[in-house]
């Protein structure tokens, strides 16, 4: 492989538990107890599709001044659990592996639903490690469909088979798949079932 496209929240960083505890708040608010089974559905998936879902699961709807304010306060709430985020966030074998792949003159790209994922790199320390960075802020389609990976393949200047994406969430290993890349699963081999293959983490990976 030639290019390997990460995944931000839940892949490079301990951060998926963090939009959890903001939509746990939200959700709230609409009587509604989201359960980490519940959590898994919305991981990968966009900020506003997230809350679309919450509400059809809480059996609400809202005004759309309303969903706009919600989807903000959401936004403030992980900001506030991000605040103060450094490099003790990346997880376990992450760097060694960025660094392993920088030493052999890889190419390295994010493909993030999230618009606060620069923020995420800068503060975990890991930005510059990067040749190309698609975030929510580029995207018009949400994963599962692949254009968030397409186009970190384009970012790279490399054909869709040259490149695996690592991944946490279903949504995101349907988007790979459908981006004609090998797609290496991280976490739960359960949840992760579509992968070619799941790894628990970073730590003794070799290229
Ligand atoms: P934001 P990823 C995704 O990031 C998260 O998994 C998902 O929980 C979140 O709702 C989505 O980004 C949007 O994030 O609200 O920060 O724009 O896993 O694709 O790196
Ligand atoms: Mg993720």
């Amino acid at each position: 492989m030639k290019g390997y496209i990460f995944d931000l929240d839940g892949v490079l960083v301990d951060t998926a538990k963090y939009h959890y505890i903001a939509w746990k708040t939200i959700a709230k608010e609409f009587n509604f107890e989201l359960t980490p089974q519940h959590n898994e559905q919305l991981k990968g998936i966009g900020r506003e599709v997230s809350l679309h879902q919450i509400l059809q699961w809480a059996g609400k709807t809202l005004s759309e001044t309303d969903f706009t304010d919600t989807a903000l306060r959401k936004n403030k709430l992980y900001l506030e659990q991000i605040s103060s985020i450094d490099s003790s966030e990346l997880l376990p074998g992450v760097l060694n592996f960025l660094q392993l792949l920088k030493a052999h003159h890889k190419k390295i790209a994010l493909g993030s639903a999230s618009r606060n994922a620069r923020l995420v790199l800068e503060r975990t320390g890991i930005l510059l490690l990067f040749d190309a960075i698609v975030d929510g802020t580029m995207v018009s389609k949400a994963k599962p469909d692949p254009e968030v990976f397409l186009k970190a393949a384009e970012g790279l200047g490399l054909p869709p088979a040259d490149c695996c994406v690592f991944e946490d969430a279903p949504a995101g290993v349907q988007a790979a798949k459908s981006a004609g890349m090998k797609v290496i699963g991280v976490g739960n081999p359960e949840v992760l079932k579509a992968a070619d293959t799941v790894i628990p983490n970073f730590l003794n990976m070799k290229i």
